[in-house]
């Protein structure tokens, strides 16, 4: 029986890629190359000093271990500032309505997110109190496709991983989910996330009683 439900933050409850978009983009331009729509799908569920890896991988660009933590964190300055204005509005369509149906029927709720910034955004729209457990950048080590912030996510919440259904955008976080010994609901393209149980476009699309049969 299905007693939980992970939910990714970005992508899944919000659209913040296009913040990180904005952001990596400025600080290629300042080093001198051009960061694309498609270069940002490659950083989407991938921690921050991974996602300046990449970037820099992309430019051709060497630095040292401490530019590139201040190079992070003036990304992550420019992030904020958009994240600091965002309003409840901005939650994905049927998000709020699956977490308050999970809360009615008894299913646990975790958030399971490589963001360091996820209580931040949480707060903004409003949504804490609908997680019973928030596993984020803060309290992992491994990235996904690692599994370690869903198992993370089911230890909190104190049931069997086989019990817990997650929701993801991302290729990585869906190994991540199966590696898990959980079942996954991706969110997104189902060539992308062919190795999910099922692949909708959003939360609007999907009830609760649609996991039930994951079983
Ligand atoms: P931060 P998710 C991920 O969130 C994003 O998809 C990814 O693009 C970002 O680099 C990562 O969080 C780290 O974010 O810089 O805020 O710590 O999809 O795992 O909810
Ligand atoms: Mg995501």
């Amino acid at each position: 029986m299905i007693k939980a439900c992970l939910f990714d933050l970005d992508g899944v409850i919000v659209d913040t890629a296009k913040y990180h978009y904005i952001a990596w983009k400025e600080l290629a331009s300042e080093m001198g190359f051009e960061f694309t729509l498609e270069h940002n799908e490659r950083l989407k569920g991938v921690s921050r000093m991974a996602s300046l890896d990449i970037l820099l991988e992309i430019g051709g660009v060497t630095k040292s271990t401490q530019e590139k933590e201040e190079l992070a964190d003036r990304k992550n300055e420019h992030y904020l500032s958009f994240i600091l204005q965002m309003k409840p509005d901005e939650i994905l369509p049927g998000a709020k309505e699956f977490l308050t149906e999970c809360k009615k029927n008894g299913i646990a709720t975790a958030l399971g997110s490589a963001s360091k910034n996820a209580m931040t955004i949480l707060e903004r729209l409003e949504l804490t109190k609908y997680f019973d457990a928030i596993i984020d950048g803060t309290n992992t080590t491994k990235a996904k496709p690692d599994p370690e912030v869903f198992l993370k996510g089911a230890e909190a919440l104190n049931v069997p991983a086989s019990t817990c259904v997650v929701f993801e955008d991302a290729e990585a976080g869906v190994e991540a989910a199966i590696s898990a010994g959980m079942k996954c609901v991706g969110i997104g393209s189902p060539s992308i996330l062919s190795k999910a149980n099922m692949v909708v476009s959003g939360l609007d699309k999907i009830k609760l009683q649609d996991i039930i049969k994951l079983q």
